[in-house]
């Protein structure tokens, strides 16, 4: 990697992005790491300054403010939100708040980036879009967090497809899987209740699949035919903390009301077919996200656990010698990369939170609406929907409205 890139402007004089987030567990760690590391990488014509991180537990988000770097810490996030010194609200927190937040942040005149999937239901990512749209007119923007992709290997797969390496595209086959809830033993999360997380592997795992298939291909889903299963409904409540004086409730469960799994299958406007599989239970698959795109001229693929890496199969080429060949997408010349370390050394998971706080800081300082948008969060929100209720009907063909 060069020296930081400066040439924007020094430190002081370009103006600041004072940043201010609500949430600060894994996925409040891997926003930090991007708003923390991107004005020293990439050359923005914006300071991102970590201002405020905001949690309900005092000395946990202290701690979190020190061990992250963000300069305060506050436990209302309605303090938060209308802060004078605070440009930017970024949303970390479990689907059940994210409407709320969202909302109350644009009414009070910030940018906003929110985490996947955009809300829990689509009524409310209804009314966050359309309160997102009214703000676009004052000035303020709102992106939802796809992270994906922004992972150079992937934005390497939509420039080949966009420039028709593929042509006529007839499937896209993507599996999410994850195994972390294989124990029947492990303790319910928020994320197995509905009114916290909206869905289980289908809002967490599924959003990010169903953005892919639809950003890397350009088109959208225009219906889906789903299954969709829980396999262990009821687990033990965690343990209180050590120093808590509730006894512990040993014996207690609560049901788990999400799915486990999802499986379905739909139709892209160009009627390319997709399929898709999400699970917690897929035991040895820790985060493995992988997609295959194949077209009349070519076939892409892409695995999350070789992400540096990029899979092209040329099928103008002759037989003979024609073949999947490896691409390693590490080259000054693609997406990202001009910024970062020399030709092999490739890049991790944290990057895609660096290159997303580098887009949308771009995107602020050129008042261009961020992509993706909450419009576009919206519409993911809508294909979850019509998986869950085809999921219900069991298995018909449900369209999705406009
Ligand atoms: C948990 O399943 C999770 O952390 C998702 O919530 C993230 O979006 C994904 O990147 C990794 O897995």
């Amino acid at each position: 990697m060069g020296q930081p890139q400066m040439s924007g402007g020094t430190e002081v004089s370009r103006p600041p992005l004072r940043i201010g987030m609500v949430g600060h567990a894994f996925m409040g760690a891997a926003h930090s790491q991007g708003w923390r590391t991107v004005g020293r990488v990439f050359d923005l014509p914006l300071r991102p300054v970590l201002a405020a991180v905001c949690g309900r537990d005092g000395a946990a988000v202290r701690a979190a403010a020190d061990r992250h770097g963000w300069a305060s810490a506050l436990t209302d996030w309605h303090e938060l939100v209308t802060r004078d010194d605070i440009d930017l609200v970024d949303i970390c927190t479990p689907g059940d708040s994210h409407a709320e937040i969202a909302l109350a942040a644009l009414a009070a005149g910030k940018h906003v980036l929110c985490e996947k999937p955009l809300a829990n239901t689509v009524e409310e990512a209804t009314a966050m879009a359309e309160a997102a749209e009214t703000a676009r007119t004052r000035g303020q923007l709102a992106m939802v967090g796809f992270n994906y992709r922004r992972l150079p290997a992937l934005a390497l797969a939509r420039h080949m497809i966009a420039e028709g390496r593929l042509s006529t595209l007839r499937h896209v086959r993507v599996t999410y899987l994850q195994d972390w809830l294989t124990d029947p033993k492990s303790p319910l999360t928020w994320r197995l209740r509905k009114e916290h997380a909206g869905s289980g592997s289908l809002g967490d795992l599924g959003a990010h699949i169903i953005d892919l298939a639809q950003h890397l291909t350009g088109e959208k889903l225009t219906g889906v035919s789903a299954l969709t299963e829980t396999f262990v409904h009821e687990r033990p409540l965690p343990a209180p903390p050590t120093n808590s004086l509730t006894p512990h409730p040993a014996a207690r469960t609560a049901a788990v009301t999400v799915d486990d799994a999802t499986l379905f299958t739909g139709r892209l406007t160009s009627g390319a077919l997709a399929s898709f599989e999400t699970t917690r239970y897929a035991t040895g698959r820790k985060n493995a996200l992988h997609i295959e795109l194949n077209g009349e001229h070519g076939s892409l693929v892409f695995d999350l656990e070789r992400l540096n890496e990029l899979s092209y199969y040329d099928a103008t080429e002759p037989a003979i010698h024609a073949g999947f060949r490896r691409i390693l997408v590490t080259e000054p010349d693609h997406p990202y990369l001009d910024a970062w370390w020399p030709p092999g050394h490739g890049l991790g998971y944290e990057h895609s939170f660096i290159h997303q706080a580098r887009d949308l800081t771009h995107a602020i300082a050129q008042h261009r609406t961020p992509d993706p948008s909450f419009a576009d969060g919206l519409q993911v929100q809508r294909v979850l929907a019509a998986v869950e209720e085809s999921a219900r009907k069991n298995s018909l063909y449900t369209p999705i409205a406009d």
